[in-house]
């Protein structure tokens, strides 16, 4: 593989904010295409110390603005605290994933969050989020940081992390999130909240996990959370070392975690499975009896940057993952855990139709490789799933082309599941990783894109991404109306 590129992905390290005005395009960009395409990703600010890993390059975020056809594109490194006073210092002052002990003593009582893994809209702000912090607030025109240290107004205390996936309620719009490790780095404790539209905090919970370690996303359904821990175990020892403190812990079992929402936390139930791993969530909804958790799964170890602690070698297969329905009896105590393959596509960014976050939906979109592909880590194909036929179609990028998640867009406000387009970026490796911005008409992907919007430089590194509708961006004058207020 090549070493630059990060993530089994797609791109490279860039160091660069670029802004480029009116793109040029092959087709015609959909004049019904308003609003803003928002990605994150980790970037470098300086150069990784030894021993450290891309999830903790520096988070830097990207937005293509659609408006009339018209297509601008804007990239900026996210402010953070730890930007800032690295960039006053002009070296890293926290030099190690998740790890303070490596903290330079000047940045104590700072923020750590490299802002790198996601974004969502809340309240006209683009909140850029790393799990282990508060999320950071930014403009959504200028992509400039206006809060560093993010709280929804004083409630929710410095130092809570704050998950990099949290779910947007369906029904409510209501912010559903947990922070894991929520009493410290170690900490079996993971915090929920729920924060409604006006940015009330109008839910708060603690439970405990089966074992402290990296919990990367989640399941909320309109009446249950649910959590798929698997071993990626916090490494106290390699902390103490100076290293990244997680090890894979492949004698540990994996566990299926249910709760109801709204409650005080205390029904939590926590069954074993069969030692797997894996990260994200497409989809997951109850039907009252049943919960069903839609997931990508992989055997064991998912991530090459973390070891696995028996010493072991990664294994590239078994940190391959396919997408799983997860489903439990919620109705008997003594229910098992079932599993289903869904697919046979390699499936570590998958996404939905993101109005169905917590209901049950239809379709899904990911990147990877087609099911004959002979090289399995690199995404080249973009795929729409449909759980209703269980059948998927594919569209296969240009020959030396690698993808990015892609994202949906609804048509309109009133549009049907899966009515709308879908957004994804393709890095030539060809052309030294020049981008161009896909767009496809969501219901004929396989079709190729509806039209293509050239970047003349790579396009920032990217893990995931928001949609913002035209409609949902500010006033100006109301934006200065919050800001006044908090
Ligand atoms: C992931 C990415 C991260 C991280 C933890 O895909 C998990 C998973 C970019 O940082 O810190
Ligand atoms: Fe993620």
């Amino acid at each position: 593989m090549n070493d630059k590129i990060a993530f089994g992905a797609t791109y490279a390290p860039m160091g660069a904010e670029v802004a480029v005005h009116d793109c040029p395009a092959d087709g015609a960009v959909p004049r019904d295409l308003d609003g803003g395409f928002f990605s994150v990703g980790a970037d470098l600010q300086y150069p990784l110390s030894p021993g450290n890993i891309a999830f903790d390059g520096e988070g830097h975020v990207r937005v293509f603005r659609f408006q009339q056809g018209r297509v601008d594109y804007r990239s900026r490194f996210v402010r953070t605290q730890r930007y800032v006073a690295q960039d006053a210092a002009r070296r890293l002052l926290m030099p190690m994933y998740r790890n303070p002990l490596c903290d330079d003593p000047s940045v104590a009582g700072l923020s750590r969050s490299t802002a790198n893994t996601h974004v969502i809209h809340h309240r006209g702000r683009l909140l850029a989020l790393k799990e282990d912090s508060l999320p950071v607030a930014l403009d959504l025109e200028s992509l400039e940081t206006i809060d560093p240290v993010y709280d929804f107004g004083g409630q929710l205390p410095h130092g809570t992390p704050f998950t990099a996936h949290p779910k947007i309620c369906s029904h409510t719009g209501n912010i559903v999130a947990f922070g894991g490790e929520a009493g410290g780095p170690g900490s079996d404790a993971i915090a929920l909240f729920e924060i409604d539209r006006q940015g009330r905090k109008v839910w708060e919970a603690q439970i405990r996990a089966p074992y402290a370690g990296m919990i990367h996303d989640f399941a909320v359904t309109e009446h249950y959370i649910a959590f798929f821990v698997v071993p990626l175990l916090f490494d106290g020892e390699r902390m103490q070392r100076g290293l990244v403190p997680y090890s894979w812990d492949g004698s540990r079992k994996s566990y299926l975690g249910v709760l109801r929402r709204h409650g005080d936390g205390k029904d939590i139930r926590w069954i074993a499975t069969p030692t797997c791993g894996g990260s994200h969530t497409l989809g997951s909804f109850d039907d009252g009896g049943r919960l069903y958790f839609d997931r990508e799964i992989s055997p064991s170890n998912p991530y090459v940057v973390i070891p696995n602690r028996d010493g072991s070698a990664y294994d590239a297969a078994g940190g391959t993952s396919y997408l799983y329905r997860i489903s439990l009896d919620l109705k008997n105590s003594a229910a098992v855990v079932e599993f289903e393959q869904l697919y046979p596509l390699i499936a570590p960014l998958p996404r939905q139709d993101d109005r169905y976050q917590t209901v049950p939906y239809r379709y899904g979109y990911m990147g990877c490789p087609a099911p004959d592909d002979p090289v399995r880590w690199k995404p080249v194909c973009y795929a729409r799933i449909d759980h209703q036929t269980r059948h998927y179609v594919l569209w296969k990028a240009p020959a030396d082309v690698s993808l990015g998640e892609p994202l949906f867009v609804p048509k309109h406000s009133a549009a049907r599941e899966g009515e709308g387009y879908l957004l994804g970026v393709g890095w030539h490796h060809s052309d030294g990783l020049r981008s161009d911005l896909y767009i496809f008409d969501a219901e004929h992907v396989g079709e190729g894109p509806l039209a293509t919007v050239h970047l003349p430089v790579q396009a920032a590194p990217q893990i995931h991404s928001w949609w913002v509708g035209g409609q949902e961006y500010p006033q100006r004058s109301a934006v200065a109306q919050v800001d006044a207020k908090a």
